[in-house]
């Protein structure tokens, strides 16, 4: 009796630690994040993430963060990283830096790369020099994923005169680039104001208006994906009443020109981080949100508003096509998201 006792109790312990792993590998939460790096890089203060797909690779662009003690941003080049398994990443180094885009002054702020016809162009926000005062968006191409990147056009695509209704010189950053199941391609971005338009079909210049889209909250860093019949715009949100850190809020449309519907919050704030910055992408048929924080310390340098870190999050879909709040439970402090969701 002892005996089977045992057995039956090695068995039921079995079978529970079996039917755990199937509900985990169908139903991917904090404990699948625990199963690869919660950050892309470890020895590098990395920020604004934007990934991309290329065959079985993932790369991931972000914006390097060289911030010293009491300094706002320090930011000089763009760096890749990429994984064909969400475990290991590989550091790629700069791809393009700032002064490569001869007009503009300073500021290696966020960017986004898209392939189109075999081609990689990079979108990014950059301080203009004093022709055009103000943020940017710059584009640059390679033949590679890794670059190196070189100025496409030789002049700003975005600037600051182009937006005469934004309320302030830095609202033309953080662009974001999107190609239609048509061929078309569109790029938005925005800081408090969010805009779109449409892209020429050599992707350096703009055809047709720029249309103002801004959604409830919205702070910057838009990122506009599609998962079927439905277009995603996710965003850095502020709610200025309640909030002091930005949140990542998103809005859902039927096509890329609109109606874009609010949809509420995808995240709560990054650790110690004012800034957020989302970006998403399917690879191997699991999706995943990439945002920075501040929690990272390199050495003795604590993580701060110049100095943050990409992390990535598993994100899954509901059934009606809107995005679950994702699990930041490893966070200190309550769980925003799923708090105002519910
Ligand atoms: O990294 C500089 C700026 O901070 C980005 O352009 C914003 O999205 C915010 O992350």
């Amino acid at each position: 009796m002892k005996m089977a006792w045992g057995g039956l109790t090695i068995f039921l312990l079995a079978l529970s630690a079996l039917s755990a792993a199937a509900v985990r590998a169908q139903a991917p939460g904090p404990e699948q994040e625990q199963s690869f790096p919660t950050r892309i890089a470890y020895d590098t203060f990395t920020a604004d993430p934007a990934p991309l797909v290329v065959g079985d690779t993932l790369y991931v662009y972000v914006g390097h963060d060289e911030a010293g003690e009491g300094e706002m941003f320090n930011m000089n080049d763009w760096l890749v990283y990429s994984t064909t398994d969400m475990r290991h990443w590989t550091a790629h180094g700069p791809v393009m830096h700032v002064a490569d885009f001869k007009w503009a002054k300073k500021d290696a702020w966020a960017s986004q790369v898209i392939e189109k016809d075999g081609r990689y162009w990079l979108y990014a926000a950059v301080e203009h020099d004093d022709t055009h005062p103000g943020k940017a968006i710059g584009v640059a191409v390679s033949d590679s994923p890794t670059g190196p990147f070189r100025d496409a056009k030789g002049a700003a695509l975005i600037t600051n005169e182009m937006t005469p209704r934004g309320t302030h010189s830095w609202e033309d950053i953080d662009p974001t680039v999107f190609i239609d199941t048509d061929g078309s391609s569109w790029i938005a971005w925005g800081n408090r104001q969010c805009y779109i338009a449409k892209l020429v079909p050599d992707m350096t210049g703009i055809d047709g208006p720029i249309t103002e889209i801004t959604p409830p909250h919205f702070e910057e860093g838009p990122w506009l994906h599609r998962r079927g019949e439905t277009y995603y715009l996710t965003y850095a949100s502020l709610d200025r009443r309640t909030q002091s850190d930005e949140h990542i809020s998103y809005a859902t449309a039927p096509s890329i020109r609109g109606p874009w519907t609010y949809r509420g919050l995808l995240t709560g704030a990054g650790r110690n981080s004012f800034t957020i910055h989302p970006g998403i992408v399917e690879f191997r048929g699991h999706w995943y949100l990439f945002a920075h924080d501040a929690g990272l310390r390199i050495g003795g340098r604590k993580g701060a508003l110049g100095r943050r870190s990409v992390r990535v999050f598993p994100l899954e879909y509901n059934a009606d096509g809107t995005m679950q709040p994702i699990d930041q439970s490893d966070y200190p402090g309550p769980m925003i998201a799923r708090k105002e969701n519910e």
